[in-house]
C-alpha cells in the first residue's frame, strides 16, 4: 500500500512537471519537450489527450482490396511530437459543440439495413439508428468530415489551442502501435483482436447471422458500437484506435499516390478533392478491413453510422507542415 501510494505520488509530481506550461504556452513558443505517454486536458470537459512520441515507420501495404492499392510502402519519419485524444469524440462532447455554436450537424445517416447501407431520412447522429437512445459515452456518429472539421476548428477556438484531425500517417502510426510491420495491428494473430479493438467479432456474428462478412475469430464482448474506452490502450495509450467506429482524417484519398506523397507525417492534400479519408474500420465492418493500412475514402458530406473522428493537436512549432487546411473552400456538396 505504502509502495502504491509513493508510487502514485511520483507519477503526479513527473505529470505536473511535465504537462502545464509547456503545453499551453504552445502557437508561439519553441518547441516543448514532452513525455510519451504523458495525459492531459485543456479544459475539464474537453476530450482527453495522450502525447506522442516522434517515430518512424514503413506506411502502406502492397496489396489490398481489388481497386484500393495500400502501397507502395513509404518510409514514413515523423520528426515532431504530437497530442491525440486518448477516445473516440463521445456524444457528450459532440452536445456540447452543437450547444455551443448551433452548428447543424449532417443528416439522412447511412444505415445498415437488410445488408445494404442506404440514407434514412431524418436520421443524425442523436438518432444513428440503434432503435434505443445513443449513450453519452458512445463514440459519435453519423458526423460528416465537413462536421468534424467543425467540431476540431470550435474545440480549436474554445482552447486557443491547434486541435485538428490526424492525418493519414498519424493515424497509421497511431494505429500500429509501435509493433513493427504486421498485417494486423495486434500482430500476426487475428485471434487477438478482441483484446484491445470493438470489431465485427463472435458476438456481432451472433447477433446478426444474416451480415455475410468475414468476422474477427475471438469475442469482444461487444455486439454493437461500445462506449469509448471499453477495451484495452494499445502501447501509446490510446483506445479503440482500430473497431468501434472509423475515423475521419484530414487526407484527400488519392490512389495511387503520387512520387510526390508526404512522407513527413503531413497530410496528402489535393485540389478539388472529392473523397476524404477514414481509418480504423468499425464494430459492424468486415474483419479484412480491420488493419493498419486499410484507406476508407468517401466524400466529405457522407453520413454513416460507423463514421465518428478523434481529434488530435500540436504540441509544438516544430511540425514540419503544421498547417493541414486547405487553401480552397471545403467540396461542395453532391
Ligand atoms: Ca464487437
Amino acid at each position: 500500500m505504502t509502495h502504491a501510494l509513493t508510487r502514485l505520488t511520483g507519477l503526479l509530481a513527473l505529470a505536473a512537471l511535465t504537462l502545464p506550461t509547456d503545453i499551453s504556452a504552445q502557437g508561439t513558443a519553441a518547441p516543448v519537450s514532452l513525455n510519451p505517454g504523458s495525459e492531459f486536458r485543456d479544459c475539464a470537459d474537453c476530450p482527453a489527450m495522450v502525447v506522442i512520441p516522434p517515430g518512424q515507420f514503413d506506411m502502406g501495404f502492397d496489396g489490398g482490396e481489388e481497386g484500393r492499392y495500400e502501397g507502395p510502402v513509404r518510409r514514413i519519419t515523423i520528426n515532431y511530437a504530437y497530442a491525440v485524444g486518448k477516445y473516440e469524440v463521445s456524444n457528450a462532447e459532440y452536445r456540447r459543440f452543437i450547444n455551443d455554436t448551433g452548428h447543424v450537424s449532417a443528416r439522412d445517416c447511412n444505415l445498415l439495413r437488410d445488408g445494404t447501407y442506404r440514407a434514412e431520412p431524418g436520421t443524425n447522429w442523436q438518432d444513428p439508428g440503434y432503435q434505443r437512445p445513443i449513450r453519452e459515452n458512445e463514440p459519435v456518429v453519423c458526423i460528416s468530415w465537413n462536421d468534424a472539421k467543425a467540431f476540431v476548428a470550435w474545440l480549436a477556438r474554445r482552447t486557443g489551442q491547434p486541435y485538428r484531425l490526424l492525418t493519414e500517417a498519424e493515424w497509421e502510426y497511431l494505429g500500429r502501435g509501435n509493433r513493427g510491420g504486421h498485417r494486423f495491428v495486434w500482430g500476426e494473430r487475428p485471434a487477438e483482436a478482441c483484446r484491445e479493438s470493438n470489431v465485427f467479432d463472435q458476438s456481432a456474428k451472433r447477433a446478426r447471422p444474416d451480415r455475410r462478412i468475414d468476422a474477427a475469430p475471438c469475442d469482444d464482448g461487444f455486439a454493437e458500437v461500445a462506449p469509448v474506452g471499453s477495451l484495452a490502450a494499445n502501447p501509446f495509450g490510446v483506445h479503440d484506435i482500430l473497431g468501434n467506429v472509423w475515423e475521419w482524417v484530414e487526407d484527400c484519398y488519392v490512389m495511387p499516390l503520387p512520387p510526390s506523397a508526404p512522407r513527413d507525417g503531413s497530410a496528402q492534400l489535393a485540389e478539388g478533392c472529392d473523397r476524404r479519408g477514414s481509418r480504423g474500420g468499425s464494430w459492424l465492418s468486415s474483419f479484412s478491413r480491420q488493419t493498419p493500412t486499410f484507406r476508407g475514402r468517401d466524400p466529405a458530406t457522407l453520413v454513416s453510422q460507423i463514421f465518428g473522428l478523434r481529434v488530435a493537436r500540436d504540441l509544438s512549432a516544430s511540425r514540419p507542415t503544421a498547417d493541414t487546411t486547405p487553401r480552397a473552400p471545403a467540396p461542395a456538396s453532391k
